[in-house]
C-alpha cells in the first residue's frame, strides 16, 4: 500500500502544491484543476477507495471531510458554496487509488455530474 502518486506526494519523493497538513491528512492542488479552488485530501494511512475503508476508518473520514470544510472556510468559499466529491472504482470515475476528497469551489456547479 502507499504506492501510490499520492503515496510518493506524502512521503515528500514528488513534489506538490501543499496547502494544508496534520497527523493524519495532506492537502494539495490537483494537477488538473476543474475550478478555480480545486484541492484534494488525502489521508496519510493509504486506502485504496471508499470501498476499501472500513468502520476503523470512520474517524480518519470525518477528519478529511472537516478539513475539507474548514479549509473551504479559510478560503472564503462556505457562503457560496462549494462541492466534495469522492470517486469510487472505475464508474466513480476514479483514477488514483489512494482515497481522497475533491475540494472544489470558486464557480457555480452543475447537477447531475456528467
Ligand atoms: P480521481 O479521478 O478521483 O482518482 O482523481 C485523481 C485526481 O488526481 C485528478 O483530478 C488529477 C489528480 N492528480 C493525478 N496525478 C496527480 C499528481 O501527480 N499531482 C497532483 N497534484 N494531482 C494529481
Amino acid at each position: 500500500m502507499g504506492d501510490t502518486i499520492f503515496g510518493k506526494i506524502i512521503r515528500r519523493e514528488i513534489p506538490a502544491d501543499i496547502v494544508y497538513e496534520d497527523d493524519d491528512v495532506l492537502a494539495f492542488r490537483d494537477l488538473n484543476p476543474q475550478a478555480p479552488v480545486h484541492v484534494l485530501f488525502v489521508p496519510k494511512k493509504a486506502i485504496a477507495t471508499l470501498d476499501a475503508a472500513t468502520a476503523a476508518d470512520a474517524g480518519l473520514l470525518g477528519k478529511l471531510l472537516l478539513a475539507a470544510a474548514a479549509y473551504a472556510r479559510s478560503e472564503g468559499l462556505a457562503e457560496m458554496g462549494y462541492r466534495t466529491v469522492i470517486n469510487c472504482n472505475e464508474h466513480g470515475g476514479q483514477t488514483v487509488f489512494h482515497l481522497h476528497v475533491h475540494l472544489l469551489g470558486g464557480r457555480h456547479m452543475q447537477w447531475p455530474p456528467g
